[in-house]
């Protein structure tokens, strides 16, 4: 097998040159011929300066993650960057497309850097619940200063290639089509001068001139770090970067990283990357697949889900058409795109022009006709089946052939609204969850005729509009409302039993989802639905609306709030609980967290095992990126299949037994055989 790694001479200097697709990552191979390479440059006194670039798309885009979690093999990345390092003669670092983990690695061991204008730079390690290991957290802030490097490595987001100039991360933008060229040239201009080795740079000077920077990092990355161990481990390693030699910051970022790369966040973490990729996969339409193009789109319904998916493809540059049956409502609808788009550029993450460019693509309107040529229709209209069933057949007549007709329905019959119209193999799901310019997650419901040109379409434009799309079998409520209904069902059950309800919502909270059942029900208004009739009392919910507690618009719902909306748990509410549960003839009981959070989250488990036995799911792995992209499950436990693995399945079973609670034959023959739901 050749190496993915040649050697290529131009005068005096050697290009090493990778070419190991999709992406140039650091496997074992790539590692070999990069030291090999190294060792050959370095052995070779004609060879007086070295570049190092990739083919492809993209400079190394860090280590091979498929290798994690197997006996590691050489050489060792560290010690071929030291070596490279330790040498004489100018080594640059072409950079294009993300330089990303053990790529920035590489560039931060060379002498210098260079990028074209569009390429990223970054330590990504945190977001697989790592931190970099070979030595990134102590040449980072070397070269660019404690502060600079702090989001970089804790936060992992990558920098676009003029910030990394700026903060001295590159030492010089080339032209997109002469990098090679333009890399070669410094590297000449830099021989015979002395080398800037990153490791001996102080920069990292900061961090000690000023420690407090850890601690306001810290407070002001706080939320999005909770129940994260890589980015503490992280502010760690980069504070040892100030505080001790390079030596022994090294030391300590290989103690760090070892800790971490052995954990099960970081296992949780590396699942859900291969599981978002292969979520945008579907096992039985090939990737080559014919594409429908989708140049423009046309959207019914102005209201809340309409206005918020017509922006997701408004940003990415798709015009789209947009129905309402009222002037007054479609008015409405675009002057509140308008001013959510507005808000987005005063806080800074769009520019004005953007706002313009987005909203002069769309196109209001109040007649069918204008939808003709639309290649993709969505509607957003009222979640009722004959409604649905009439924009169908009326979509059906006016939309040329060959255009794709999605529905947002959340719960319906995909099949049956794909039977109102002539051509059911164009009908699909596009279930958007609100707010829907905001929410990542993508349920794409599949139905029985839905071709594979059309799934394979709206999966690629999913990525397009900046979702992770899952696929979902026509089923109540597809993968994730379905599997929320029975948490919702427990949670219930558990205060009727004489759970306290601030007990169900923080069994829920410290497991770190954003919020509990029945503060989501103040949020949203539990009078939502209510019949109005307070002699009418049949539901705990009719109960609290009886009492005028409609949550937190009224200043009271399951919660008093006071002014600034703190919740505080209501003696009332208890009350108005218990009285129901008596009338009700349920005895009452203390309940404990460890029993509330088994019976929220095992029956969710049980669920999703009954959605990948009926085939409504192609993978748990799709189960985990629905819940985590869509309802806030914690991202370092995996999603609830992975989490479920990592309890075992046969502690689930025992559980669901214990609590009397049903146990699908599909898990329980996967437990007894002691297998996992996830690779
Ligand atoms: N290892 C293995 N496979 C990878 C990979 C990687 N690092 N990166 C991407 N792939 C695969 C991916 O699974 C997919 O495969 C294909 O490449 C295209 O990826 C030592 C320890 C580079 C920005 O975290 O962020 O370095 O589905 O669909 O949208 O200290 O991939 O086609 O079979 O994502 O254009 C640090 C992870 C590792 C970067 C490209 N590096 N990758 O995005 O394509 S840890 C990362 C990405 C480390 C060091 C530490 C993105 C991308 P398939 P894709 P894309």
């Amino acid at each position: 097998m050749p190496s993915p790694i040649r050697t290529e001479r131009r005068d005096n200097v050697l290009v090493i040159v990778s070419d190991d697709p999709p992406v140039n990552a650091l496997g074992q191979t790539v590692r070999e011929g990069l030291a090999k390479g190294i060792e050959e440059a370095l052995g070779d006194d004609s060879v007086e300066a070295v570049v190092i670039r990739c083919d492809g798309r993209t400079f190394f885009a860090g280590a091979d993650i498929t290798e994690f979690g197997k006996p590691p093999e050489g050489p060792s990345l560290p010690e071929t960057l030291d070596t490279m390092e330790a040498s004489d003669k100018p080594v640059v670092a072409a950079i294009h497309g993300t330089a990303l983990g053990g790529g920035c690695e590489v560039a931060l061991g060379c002498h210098y850097r260079v990028a074209v204008p569009s390429a990223k730079l970054g330590l990504p390690e945190v977001k697989l619940g790592l931190i970099p290991g070979a030595a990134g957290t102590q040449r980072l802030p070397r070269i660019v200063g404690a502060q600079a490097a702090l989001p970089m490595v804790a936060v992992g987001n990558p920098i676009p290639a003029s910030k990394a100039k700026s903060i001295g991360l590159i030492d010089e933008i080339v032209g997109e089509g002469s990098l090679e060229a333009d890399a070669i040239a410094f590297a000449k201009s830099k021989i015979g001068q002395p080398v800037p080795r990153s490791s001996e740079g102080n920069a990292n000077q900061d961090g000690v001139r000023n420690p407090d920077i850890f601690d306001e990092f810290r407070a002001k990355n706080g939320r999005k770090m909770r129940g994260f161990d890589a980015p503490n481990a992280a502010i760690e390693a980069v504070k040892a970067a100030g505080s001790m030699s390079y030596a022994e910051g090294v030391k300590k970022e290989r103690e760090l990283f070892t800790t971490l790369m052995s954990s099960t966040q970081s296992a949780a973490m590396r699942h859900y990357f291969f599981a978002e990729r292969a979520a945008n996969k579907i096992d039985d339409v090939p990737a080559d697949t014919a594409l429908i193009p989708v140049k423009k789109v046309g959207l019914i319904g102005a209201g809340t889900m309409g206005g918020g998916i017509a922006m997701n493809f408004l940003s990415a540059g798709i015009p789209v058409t947009m129905l309402e049956m009222k002037r007054d409502a479609l008015d409405r609808g675009t002057g509140t795109m308008r001013k959510n788009y507005e808000n987005t550029a005063e806080r800074g993450r769009m520019t004005s022009e953007q706002v313009e460019g987005a909203m002069g693509i769309l196109t209001p309107t109040l007649e069918y006709g204008d939808l003709a040529d639309c290649d993709l229709v969505i509607e957003a209209v009222y979640e009722n089946m004959d409604v649905k069933k009439e924009v169908f057949g009326k979509l059906d007549e006016v939309v040329k052939d060959g255009a794709i007709l999605a529905s947002n329905t959340s719960y319906l019959d995909i099949d049956e609204i794909a039977a109102a119209t002539g051509r059911p193999g164009y009908v699909v799901g596009l279930h958007f969850f609100s707010p829907a310019n905001i929410m990542k997650l993508l349920e794409v419901v599949r139905g029985e005729k839905t071709r594979g040109d059309v799934l394979a379409t709206v999966m690629k434009l999913s990525k397009k509009i900046g979702k992770v799309a899952a696929v979902s079998g026509v089923c109540p409520g597809f993968i994730g409302n379905r599997m929320l209904s029975k948490r919702q069902e427990q949670a219930n059950q558990l205060i009727m039993e004489g759970a306290n309800y601030w007990d169900v919502d923080d069994v829920l909270l410290d497991f770190d989802f954003p919020m509990g059942p029945f503060q989501m029900g103040d949020l949203a208004g539990i009078d939502i639905g209510w019949h109005r009739d307070p002699s009418k009392v049949t539901t705990i919910r009719e109960a609290l609306c009886a009492a005028g507690r409609f949550g937190q618009k009224a200043g009271k719902g399951y919660y008093d709030y006071d002014e600034a909306r703190q919740r505080t748990p209501s003696d009332e509410v208890k009350s108005i609980i218990a009285d129901f549960a008596t009338k009700e003839g349920t005895p009452q009981r203390n309940i404990s967290k460890d029993e509330i959070r088994e019976r929220l989250l095992y029956p969710m488990v049980d669920e999703g095992a009954k959605i990948l036995d009926e085939g409504m799911a192609q993978r748990a792995s799709d189960i985990d990126v629905v819940w985590i992209n869509g309802y806030g499950w914690p991202l370092y436990t995996g999603g609830p299949m992975f989490w479920a693995d990592t309890i075992g399945l046969d502690n689930v079973v025992a559980g669901l037994d214990k609590h009397d609670l049903s146990v699908s034959d599909y898990l329980r023959k996967k437990a007894e055989a002691g297998k996992r739901f996830t690779a």
